[in-house]
């Protein structure tokens, strides 16, 4: 039998949930990687599958059916998740609060805060029927200090951050870890995605410093998942060197 653990990754069709699975296909994981984007979900199924079993779900984790129908048809022998990675999620605009897109708020709401719920919500109950598995959420330093601008996408990231804490909370009774990451600032799609495709500002976010890469972030995944059982990393915040705060960011290094 096989001692590999189930981990499902949301938001791996891109930046840290590719990344991080990546990295755990190499490290004695089987996967579940989700997204909405199929055929980026079959193309990464087809590089992994060479180096552990893959499977893919896709599904808009706004849809609280899609949610749920799509985890609900995982097949038994895929059932049994030992790890989720709740990372799917994204800023949408940088806008002040007076003058702020609603449809972009309530995207942020939707994906960030009720998404992870809804996924969350269908693993952990087998999580504590097993008494025992591990929750790792992509907070943000969002989460933890609110910056101009960033008002509705720093709300959802402080919500994900006292979700985390009750969560470690209600299921300390079942000896399931959960582990917050906390992130500043990450080369990814992330920046293309919150000014909707406009290449040259998001490129910008990154100009002047080395920024975080996927791949870090996905090394302390595995960190945090590869503790010792009586161990849990509760809550991580990680910068770039560069950075000291939500807004102060050297840009001369
Ligand atoms: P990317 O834009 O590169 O990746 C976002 C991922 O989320 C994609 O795989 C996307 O997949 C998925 N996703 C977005 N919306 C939905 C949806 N409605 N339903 C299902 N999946 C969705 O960004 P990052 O990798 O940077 O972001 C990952 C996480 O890290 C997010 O929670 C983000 O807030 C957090 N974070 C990022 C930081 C950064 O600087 N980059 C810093 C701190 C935290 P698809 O489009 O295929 O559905
Ligand atoms: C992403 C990092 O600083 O853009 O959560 O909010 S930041």
């Amino acid at each position: 039998m096989s001692d590999k653990r189930i981990a499902l990754i949301t938001g791996a069709t891109s930046g840290i949930g590719e990344a991080t699975a990546r990295l755990l296909a190499r490290n004695n994981f089987k996967l579940i990687i989700c997204g909405r984007r199929k055929e980026r979900l079959t193309s990464l199924q087809d590089e992994l599958s060479k180096q552990t079993e893959v499977t893919t779900l896709s599904f808009d984790v706004r849809n609280r059916t899609e949610v749920e129908n799509a985890l609900r048809s995982l097949s038994d022998g895929w059932k049994k998740i030992e790890v989720l990675v709740n990372n799917a999620g994204n800023a949408h605009g940088l806008d002040p609060i007076q003058s702020g897109n609603v449809d972009d708020w309530d995207a942020m709401m939707d994906i960030n805060v009720k998404g992870l719920l809804y996924v969350s919500r269908e693993i952990i109950p087998g999580m504590v029927e097993r008494k025992g598995g591990h929750i790792i959420n992509l907070g943000s330093i969002a989460g933890k200090e609110a910056y101009a601008n960033g008002n509705v996408y720093c709300g959802s990231k402080f919500a994900v951050d006292a979700i985390t804490k009750g969560m470690r909370i209600d299921l300390n009774a079942y000896g399931i870890k959960v582990t917050a990451i906390n992130p500043g600032l990450v080369e990814t799609e992330f920046s293309l995605v919150r000014f909707k495709g406009d290449e040259d500002r998001a490129s910008t976010v990154y100009k002047g410093y080395q920024p975080l890469k996927g791949d870090d972030i996905a090394d302390l995944i595995l960190f945090a998942l590869t503790r010792p059982a009586h161990v849990v990393v509760a809550d991580m915040v990680v910068f770039p060197v560069a950075q000291a705060s939500a807004t102060v960011v050297n840009k001369s290094l």
